[in-house]
């Protein structure tokens, strides 16, 4: 059994060249993403040991997503592939200058995943299971899937980390809070973004959110308070610089991005501390290039980087 484990919803990703809109666009470029799956794609890079599941259609979509993730490197013994239901899929434009993404994902196979097709015990052999609040946002069926397999690595002592990754196309946030706060009570790395922590706690108020956060008995990893990382680890509170990255072209995948790296490093071995500057440094290469998870780097690019320092004391 793979170390990482992680399961949820990939989808075939459809976007214009440069920064159109879809109207104004002749052709759509293809590629896939998915939060997990971009975070599995992150830890093979790296080198480490992850499989990745969940259900894709058997159409086109579904098989180069999966051909794409073992070519990787990534064990996907574990995905299925549904004749009932199709492959997701979603549209990203640039409309105005702003990012939009449009979801056609409502009845896709991955919505229909049921806690009794969980491999328990491939769950309970990993060192740690990554799951999102994307799967709790999917469908009921997921939402008690993702219960499930949350219940089965505490009960076989694997370390579970969580990133809300709130989606407020798929959910409203009344109904967000209620969900994922319990999920983030289970979780021993919980690795929210600034923005997402206001929106969970209703406030703007980072003294109320910490105290909040303080209680959880995980690893807190706030991305994007202010340029900075903030890691609350038993009531101790550091705070750390992002890494530059020397230009941006497409920000989404940097939280997955980041997750693959703060994971690499806690299955080596480094401190959540050590873990974030790691981390922060993949999220930084993710940025810039268009996709989720194409510009991924390995691990001699991060190592590289990582030993030059100067950007840590600065
Ligand atoms: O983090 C990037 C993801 O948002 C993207 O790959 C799509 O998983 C996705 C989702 O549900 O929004």
């Amino acid at each position: 059994t793979p170390e990482i484990v992680t399961f949820g919803e990939s989808m075939a990703l459809f976007m214009p060249q440069e920064h159109k809109s879809i109207e104004r666009a002749a052709t759509l470029e293809q590629s896939f993403g998915g939060a997990e799956s971009n975070v599995a794609i992150g830890l093979a890079r790296l080198g480490a040991s992850v499989g990745w599941f969940g259900s894709l259609g058997d159409d086109p979509f579904g098989k180069i997503i999966l051909k794409t993730l073992r070519g990787e490197g990534v064990d996907v013994s574990r995905a299925q592939l549904s004749t009932e239901a199709p492959t997701g899929m979603m549209f990203r434009e640039h409309v105005a200058g702003r990012l939009a993404v449009h979801y056609f994902r409502k009845h896709s196979a991955a919505s229909r995943m049921l806690p009794e097709q969980l491999d328990e015990n491939y769950i309970r052999s990993a060192k740690l299971l990554h799951v999102t609040g994307i799967t709790a946002a999917l469908s009921e069926d997921c939402r008690r899937t993702l219960r499930r397999a949350i219940d089965i690595a505490k009960e076989a002592g694997v370390l579970i980390s969580f990133d809300p990754n709130l989606r407020l196309k798929l959910w409203s946030i009344e109904e967000a809070r209620e969900v994922l706060l319990p999920f983030a009570a289970d979780a021993d790395y919980f690795l929210p973004g600034w923005d997402e922590l206001k929106l969970l706690y209703d406030t703007d108020d980072y003294e109320h959110v910490k105290a909040q956060l303080t209680q959880l008995k995980a690893v807190s990893i706030i991305k994007g308070r202010g340029d900075t990382t903030v890691v609350l680890n038993n009531g101790q509170e550091e705070s750390l610089p992002f890494y530059p990255a020397e230009q941006v072209v497409d920000t989404v995948g940097a939280g997955d991005g980041f997750c693959a790296g703060f994971l690499a490093g806690i299955m080596k071995g480094l401190s959540p501390v050590e873990s974030v500057r790691l981390a922060s440094i993949n999220g930084s290469l993710v940025v810039q290039m268009r996709g989720d998870w194409e510009a991924l780097p390995e691990w001699s690019v991060v190592e590289q980087r990582l030993s030059a320092k100067a950007w840590v004391e600065r």
